[in-house]
């Protein structure tokens, strides 16, 4: 049998392990990115691993989601990471250039490479043909410093497409049918790769827009092969030298294969919640909208944008709607600029936002009470937009253009039936318009020596973790449901500043539960450290799904958390926790979910002893009424760095072996 095109990238990347799915593997990073929002931690934790200059083939530091904040935070954040990547070897995107993974994927992304970026959408680059991946800040920062990263070898699904996709269905479309199918639950350990006739018609930024949102599945990546489609965008980027042809083996071993026709797929949506919750437009037209916001990682390529455009040339948005537009970079914005497009999306009422996260992280933008969103974006997270009880749909940004027109949900394919729009064909440019004027180069590496780091008094250098216990005594400071998101551990918005700040942004943990007069989370927990009892999460299925933010373990970490007890935990996340000496930990038998309860004191006698040596740990109630079996799921390097009270002590053991 042949070899999928995800195996082959890692086999030419392997440093430890062998291909076998659900073992470990080191696999050599060739090319990693960070985010402000995590590469402010990142980088402190690089500084402090004392390797001085990065280690890889390339390494770029991108500022997108901390743009406008109040407050000195967000410009001090950017002038730490201007000023450290080019002392550091890396390049830096400033804040205005464009979100970190379409810049990367217009300026660096390269067929075959390996990416491993802060930010759990990094995957995008598989839309290049690249083997990319997100990870905690910690994982990147020893990634740039010439480390291995390390991953369960992932099981491939290999998903085989056939058709076109019809007029005014689109690529979100395809991600959102993928999404109907597999749910954001229990995809922990795959990778998917798309092949077959249909990804021929599929240009680049349309790949992109599937693997970006394959990090909603929860698999460690989703890839492309490279092919004339990648060549065109690449040589379209005047970067044809980094083209290379790869694809699977014909006769490749997927673990399982799934089919899906482009040409029977209709327009589609992410209904409140959650990205899995599907239903096809038609069956929630007709809904009044309040907002439309096109953007993100997801969807603000130029073909997207220019599709708009068009659509909207010479017509008015609803007036009971309000819309706005935020291009993936200062290329995309620059080119519609030029062409006339940016004056069209003005005149038909568009508010444009600058080329950045923005609405997507909660950086302004929250609807009105009441107010149906639609968003071209990945996430809709009760609560991510700013406002409770928010309803936010995600859909493509035709059905997002449509729906502006009327002021009600449309099905896009509709426009062409009952208002006579016909659906603009936008080919990919032969030549994009690049100006990389805003990516600064490193500085020379003896000038570096002596170059100076800014950083600012909202800048903390967060604690290590201090060792594990042999015998753990905690108390269950939480007990949650499934589906608890970093974004619920760790909220963004208004507090996105505080990213830089440990103890500051710790005071937010888990505020989603907090009730008004009773103390919070951050109190509790504090109190029970100073007591020396420990925090122990308690939690469903799918715990930690979303985001790569490290915070959501990092900020638990420091209030005294030293255990999560859950059903089921996502892997970015799960990483995460190890990385910041939390024990992660899966009940043998679920059913012991429903017995425990906030409040409940817990006992592990030989933690320590288990870690070394067995795949399981015994835990009591305090009160001798319960005792049950927790699964340590643990690489013998996790139980490395676990007793080394994480990763960053554990590397530092390592350098001086
Ligand atoms: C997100 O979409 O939630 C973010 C903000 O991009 C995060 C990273 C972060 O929390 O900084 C992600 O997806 O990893
Ligand atoms: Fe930024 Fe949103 Fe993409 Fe995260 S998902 S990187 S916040 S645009």
């Amino acid at each position: 049998m042949g070899t999928t095109l995800v195996h082959k990238i890692l086999q030419e990347h392997l440093v430890e392990g062998q291909l076998t799915p659900g073992t470990e593997i080191g696999i050599r990073i060739d090319q990693t990115l960070t985010q402000d929002a995590t590469g402010t931690t990142a980088f402190l934790l690089f500084e402090s691993m004392g390797v001085g200059r990065v280690r890889t083939d390339l390494s770029v530091s991108y500022v997108d989601h901390n743009m406008a904040g109040f407050g000195p935070e967000n410009h001090n954040d950017h002038l730490y990471l201007q000023t450290v990547a080019a002392k550091s070897g890396v390049y830096h995107s400033r804040p205005g250039n464009g979100i970190c993974h379409q810049v990367h994927l217009e300026r660096f992304g390269k067929p075959g490479a390996t990416l491993l970026g802060s930010d759990s959408h990094t995957p995008t680059g598989g839309g290049i043909g690249m083997l990319a991946i997100g990870a905690g800040g910690l994982d990147v920062a020893v990634a740039m410093g010439g480390g291995p990263f390390y991953l369960q070898c992932p099981k491939v699904l290999g998903v085989k497409l056939t058709g076109k996709l019809g007029d005014w269905v689109a690529a979100k479309d395809i991600i959102l049918k993928m999404l109907s199918e597999l749910t954001t639950k229990g995809n922990v350990g795959w990778a998917v790769e798309y092949f077959g006739p249909g990804i021929k018609s599929l240009t680049v930024p349309q790949r992109a827009t599937i693997t970006n949102m394959g990090a909603e599945l929860g698999v460690t990546t989703s890839i492309f092969p490279s092919d004339e489609q990648t060549r065109k965008f690449l040589t379209a980027q005047k970067r044809e030298g980094d083209y290379r042809p790869l694809t699977a083996d014909k006769d490749a071993a997927y673990d399982r294969v799934i089919a899906l026709d482009l040409s029977a797929l209709e327009p589609m949506t992410a209904c409140p919640s959650s990205p899995d919750c599907i239903k096809p437009i038609r069956e929630v037209a007709g809904k009044k909208v309040g907002q439309v916001v096109v953007g993100s990682c997801t969807n603000s390529s130029f073909t997207d944008l220019m599709m708009m455009a068009k659509v909207l040339k010479g017509r008015r948005i609803d007036p009971m709607v309000e819309f706005a537009v935020a291009p993936g970079s200062r290329e995309v914005l620059n080119m519609l600029a030029a062409n006339g497009a940016l004056a069209d999306l003005i005149a038909a009422g568009a508010r444009i936002l600058e080329s950045a996260c923005g609405p997507c992280i909660g950086q302004g933008f929250s609807p009105a009470d009441g107010t149906v969103t639609l968003r071209t974006f990945n996430r809709n997270f009760a609560g991510r937009s700013g406002t409770k009880n928010d309803q936010v749909y995600l859909v493509s940004p035709e059905t997002a253009v449509a729906s502006v027109l009327t002021g009600t949900i449309t099905d896009p394919r509709d426009l062409s039936q009952k208002m006579s729009v016909a659906y603009p064909q936008v080919k990919m440019p032969r030549e994009f318009q690049i100006d990389d004027s805003m990516i600064e180069p490193p500085l020379p590496a003896e000038q570096a020596q002596t170059a100076e780091v800014l950083r600012g008094r909202t800048i903390v250098v967060p604690e290590a973790p201090p060792g594990l216990p042999e015998r753990l005594v905690g108390q269950v400071l939480l007990k949650c449901g499934d589906k608890i998101t970093t974004d619920h551990i760790m909220p963004a918005g208004t507090y996105l500043k505080l990213r830089s700040n440990v103890p500051e942004y710790a005071k937010v943990v888990f505020n989603c539960f907090s009730e008004p007069g009773r103390p919070t989370f951050a109190e509790r927990a504090l109190g029970l450290k100073r007591q020396g009892v420990a925090g122990v999460i308690v939690a469903g299925e799918s715990y930690g799904q979303g985001s790569s933010r490290e915070h959501a373990a990092l900020c638990p970490m420091y209030l005294g958390v030293r255990a999560v007890l859950a059903r089921g935990i996502e892997r970015i996340h799960r990483a995460n926790l190890i990385n910041f000496c939390i024990v992660p930990i899966r009940f043998a038998d679920p059913a012991d979910y429903d017995r425990l309860q906030a409040n409940d004191e817990l006992v592990i006698e030989d933690l320590l002893g288990a870690i070394r040596g067995s795949d399981q740990v015994e835990i009591r109630k305090a009160d001798g009424s319960f005792a049950f079996t927790g699964k340590l799921e643990l690489s013998a390097r996790d139980r490395d760095i676990l007793l080394a009270a994480g990763l960053l002590n554990f590397t530092r053991q390592e350098s001086k072996k």
